[in-house]
């Protein structure tokens, strides 16, 4: 893999293509068409702070259409960029409830599931928000794609990762052989690589959990976070808390410092009782960017995350994901005991 200062994501995507002999190129065409969707949404989230200033804030815009909300520009960018790209043969996003087709005549052999905007409601604030997406090939034999070729396990996933849009515009991703992360360079709109094969640290005395939810854990998540929190310098406790409450921002955190994101089942929503987070769009694509680079992501009862096969588009998965020894240690709290 190369790993030359300045060389851009196209051409490390196309280097990694050349490690394949039988590479068709599809997957290279793909992940480029998703990273120019990428640089149209970072552009418009950086414009968002001056949507006030710019009088684009209401309902209208000057031009007399509807403005959009982030999160639905974002859905509709990359959908429609997608749609006739000729490599996928159906979508799903975190926005829509069903399958979302691509154009008659533009069937593709792979498969795409997106969260467009996650965190999306920490716009306002200037807070880290990003794009997910998790590619696999396609198993249907129709002449359009299908839901099943979306309900696949992480394992078979080809291509996974993430775009943060934060103090600057970073792009991760795996495709099988590593994590490798860019950054966006808004004068000349290229992604220059920027961390070649990140590794997760193996280990980091750091915890990201909504913690205000306490009363409503159960007992294996009660326990591990109080373990987390004991005072023992000679084991490097107290862990520190980091928690943005936006996953990508606090996943590519971990990713780079270390550390354990945690959202468990609790007893506050009975009507997600598997947590809040989602299997196909957010679990499944940063399971795989977290193994790849030397980490873990399981389920609060053990089972590895990308082990997990999906039953429906939209289902919620309890998400235990970082560096190596912190989900070793987790895992050791919630399968002592059962809930
Ligand atoms: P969203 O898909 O509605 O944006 O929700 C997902 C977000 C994640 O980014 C974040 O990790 C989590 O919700 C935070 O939830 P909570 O406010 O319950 O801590
Ligand atoms: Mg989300």
């Amino acid at each position: 893999m190369a790993k030359r200062k300045g060389i851009t994501v196209s051409r490390q995507i196309m280097d990694s293509q050349l490690l394949h002999p039988g590479a068709t190129g599809e997957l290279t065409g793909l992940l480029n068409e998703l990273i120019v969707a990428a640089k149209i949404i970072s552009a418009e989230v950086n414009m968002a702070g001056l949507a006030d200033i710019l009088g684009q804030s209401g309902k209208v815009n000057i031009q007399g259409e509807d403005v959009q909300k982030l999160d639905e520009f974002a859905n509709q960018t990359i959908k429609r960029r997608m749609e006739q790209c000729g490599y996928i043969c159906v979508m799903a996003s975190e926005e829509e409830e069903g399958i979302i087709p691509v154009l008659e005549g533009y069937e593709g052999k792979y498969s795409l599931a997106f969260d467009p905007l996650d965190g999306s409601s920490n716009i306002d604030v200037n807070v880290s928000i990003g794009t997910i997406f998790s590619i696999h090939r396609r198993v249907s034999s129709g002449k359009q794609g299908s839901a099943e070729d979306l309900l696949q396990k992480g394992s078979r996933q080809v291509a996974a990762g993430y775009i943060i849009y934060g103090s600057s515009t970073v792009l991760v991703y795996t495709t099988g052989d590593g994590v490798h992360g860019f950054t966006l360079d808004p004068s000349v709109g290229e992604f220059f690589l920027s961390h070649p094969d990140i590794r997760i640290p193996e280990q980091a005395k750091y915890y990201s959990v909504n913690e205000s939810y306490t009363n409503y854990w159960y007992e294996p998540t009660r326990k591990f976070i109080n373990y987390l929190k004991e005072v023992d310098p000679d084991s490097g406790r107290p862990y520190s808390l980091r928690y943005i409450g936006s996953l990508v921002a606090d996943f590519h955190r971990n990713l780079i410092k270390g550390g354990i994101f945690l959202y468990a089942r609790d007893r506050k929503s009975t009507d997600k009782p598997e947590g809040k987070l989602r299997l196909l769009y957010e679990a499944a694509p940063l399971a795989m960017v977290v193994e790849q680079a030397g980490g873990r992501a399981i389920t609060d009862d053990g089972r590895r995350i990308l082990d997990i096969e999906p039953r429906e588009l939209h289902q919620r998965v309890p998400l235990i994901i970082g560096s190596k020894k912190e989900v070793d240690l987790a895992e050791q709290f919630f399968t002592a005991s059962a809930k």
